[in-house]
């Protein structure tokens, strides 16, 4: 029985709620400051969603909705330039503290840190946009925690392909039966499946509540704390009622055992 090894972090929607009050208000300042009259309201962006990678999603919002657009020479220019502005206003407001880390987040690094687990990151968002989150978020140094930080454009193919978990994976010298992966979304967890992973828990947030996770081993509303339970909404509640190591080890030695 291959013995739990690694675990891999999501970013957004997982370590931390970055969607609708991080990115999306990051989108609209360089709508805004390039001219674009685009505004992406709460509801809007979660339609939009279903495409990860912000380039990705600008591409898909100009093909699904046709908005007013300035004629330009280089399409493929004018999104990067557009992307890079919205970087740019992102991290600021994760520099300011407008995004704090889930609750329990921290609790589990520091848990699977001193038990000597690999912690490895696999995200679509530009890699800047993890190290600030992580340094603003849980304190200077802390994304020398992870072993490997996979984040953006390192993988020609974003979730839901498989690409940025291998990538993870292969940079940590683990194998998928090794692995515990944690996600918010489907995409995510289709991703981390057709990477092989089989012990996948889902911390679920407003956008990816009505979501279908038939693959994932464990869904709650969170990881919990001490004093806040957390939620379980598929899988069996355990005690103490918040996610620990503890309880992911029991959930991986269930999941790797299982027929594929
Ligand atoms: C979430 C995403 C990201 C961000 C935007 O991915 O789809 O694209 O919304 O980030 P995950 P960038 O949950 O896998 O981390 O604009 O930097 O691409
Ligand atoms: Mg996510």
């Amino acid at each position: 029985m291959a013995e739990l090894r690694a675990l891999l972090f999501d970013v957004d929607g997982t370590l931390a709620d970055t969607e609708r009050d991080g990115h999306r208000p990051a989108f609209n300042a360089a709508f805004n400051a390039t001219g674009l009259p685009w505004e992406w309201s709460v509801a809007l962006y979660g339609e939009l969603l279903e495409v990860t990678g912000g380039k990705e999603r600008i591409r898909h919002f100009i093909q699904r909705d046709r908005p007013p657009l300035p004629s330009v020479a280089d399409l493929e220019a004018f999104v990067e330039d557009l992307h890079r502005l919205k970087t740019r206003h992102y991290l600021d407001s994760l520099a300011a503290g407008a995004i704090p880390m889930r609750p329990g987040v921290r609790r589990l690094l520091e848990e699977a840190r001193a038990a000597g687990l690999s912690l490895g990151i696999a995200t679509t968002t530009t890699p800047a946009n993890v190290t600030t989150l992580l340094e603003a978020g849980l304190g200077p140094g802390t994304p020398g925690w992870f072993q490997v930080i996979a984040a953006g454009d390192v993988v020609p193919r974003k979730k839901p392909a498989p690409d940025i978990f291998s990538y993870a994976m292969e940079r940590l010298g683990v194998t998928p039966d090794q692995c515990l992966a944690l996600e918010d979304s489907t995409l995510g967890v289709q991703a981390a499946r057709a990477a092989g992973i089989r012990a996948l828990v889902v911390t679920l947030n407003d956008y990816t509540r009505d979501q279908d996770f038939r693959d994932a081993t464990l869904v709650v509303d969170g990881l919990g704390e001490p004093d806040a339970p957390c939620q379980v909404l598929k899988g069996q509640p355990q005690s103490p009622g918040y996610v620990d190591l503890a309880w992911l080890r029991r959930l991986h030695a269930t999941a790797v055992a299982a027929q594929p």
